[in-house]
Order: C-alpha cells, then structure tokens, then sequence
C-alpha cells in the first residue's frame, strides 16, 4: 500500500512549512510565483518588501536584492523566480514543468522569454525611476522596447499552447506587466496572444486577483 500523500506545502521530510514570499504587488516575477502556487493549491505568506531601502532585509535574504525571494522554514531562502515556481512545483507534484523533453524544454524556453520580455519592460521603468530627470538614455530604452517588440511578434507569430506551465504563467505576468505600465499597447497587432491571455484568464482565477490596477 502507497504511503498517504504529505500536504502540498510540506517538506518531503514531512515537516509544515508556512513558505513565505518577499513581494512587492506590481512585481510580474513575484505574480509569477503567485500564480504557481495558486495553481497548484499552496498557500503562500505574503510579506512586502522594499527594495529601494537599504534597511530592508531583502539585501541579506537575496545578495541581489531583488524580489521575488521565498523564506523556508529552515531559513535557507531561495531565488529567483524560476527557481522559486520550480521549487513549488515539486512541492505541488509536478503539475507545472513538463517531464516530458519536449515539452519541458518548450516550457523552460517560454519561461525565458517571458522573463526577458519582463526584464526588458523593467529595465525601461527602472531608467525613468532610478535617473535624474533629463539623464535617460534613448538609444538604452528603445533598445530595451526592440526586446520586448521581437519577443511578442515572435509569440505572435507562433503562440503557445494552451498548456497551463511554468511558462504559461510567466507569459501571462509579463503581458500583464505591460498591461501596467505601458497602457497595454501590446494589445494591438498581436490578436493570437490577446486571445491566449483570455484563455489563460478563464483558467487561472488568481490572475485577476493578482491584477494590481
Ligand atoms: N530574474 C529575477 C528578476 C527579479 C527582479 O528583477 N525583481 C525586481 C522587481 S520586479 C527587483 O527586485 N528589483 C530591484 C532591484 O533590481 O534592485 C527573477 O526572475 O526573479
């Protein structure tokens, strides 16, 4: 007879672990997280976090003092937030990345990309917030913008499944991180992927209860 499965949220050595997540509400790589671990049924602490205050402990838990970081019970921390979904995702068994080669390496690369394109709306968030008025550097931004354009025409042209991955979930935070801060301009010329993003709304309640207006 099969051992009883342990609570989604414990640790393989059985222990409770109350996981707690560094986050910030417009973060898309701590939405990300969110969305694994509603999608897989884990609940998750949530405890704010500051990244522009020196004093805030962000700095001790995560070298790069970036959110998102999880705080398990043992007190190692664990970043960033592919580790994270992936670390989730074994807790949850292993519904999100695909075992299969094919489909997990797919998987992992839309993960990437999506992290990319997120990375590159951020960087040009980050040029506005973190220079003086009148230093932003064009050439820097519309570099950063060209990411994020190639990225979706490439989605565009060749849409994901609807298969609910680690990389389907990171699709969905980055397009809603543009949805954010860039007036979801996106929208516009790339029909195919708007229509991914309703499906995936339709599946994944948390989506809209992550929509930080
Ligand atoms: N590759 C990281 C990116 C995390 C990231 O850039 N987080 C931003 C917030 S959305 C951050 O903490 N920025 C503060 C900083 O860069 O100092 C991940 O996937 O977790």
């Amino acid at each position: 007879m099969r051992p009883p499965k342990s609570p989604r949220n414990a640790h393989p050595s059985g222990a409770a672990m109350p996981l707690r997540l560094r986050h910030s509400p417009a973060s898309p790589f701590v939405r990300k997280c969110r969305l694994a671990a509603a999608v897989l049924g884990i609940p998750l602490e949530l405890e704010p976090c500051d990244t522009t205050d020196p004093t805030d402990s962000i700095s001790t838990q995560n070298p790069l003092g970036k959110i998102p970081a999880l705080l398990l019970e043992d007190g190692e921390v664990l970043f960033d937030s592919p580790v994270i979904v992936a670390y989730l995702d074994h807790l949850g068994g292993n519904k999100l990345i695909p075992a299969e080669p094919k489909a997990r390496f797919a998987a992992l690369k839309l993960e990437a990309l999506a992290d990319g394109m997120a990375d590159a709306a951020l960087l040009q968030i980050y040029e506005h917030r973190y220079r003086p008025e009148g230093m932003q550097v064009q050439s820097w931004l519309d570099k950063q913008a060209a990411k994020v354009s190639r990225a979706l025409e490439s989605l565009e042209a060749n849409p994901p499944s609807e298969a609910l991955t680690n990389g389907a979930i990171a699709l969905a935070s980055a397009l809603g991180y543009l949805d954010l801060r860039f007036k979801g301009e996106w929208r516009s010329g790339h029909p195919k992927l708007v229509a991914w993003l309703e499906a995936f709304k339709a599946k994944v309640p948390a989506f809209a209860e992550t929509t930080v207006v």
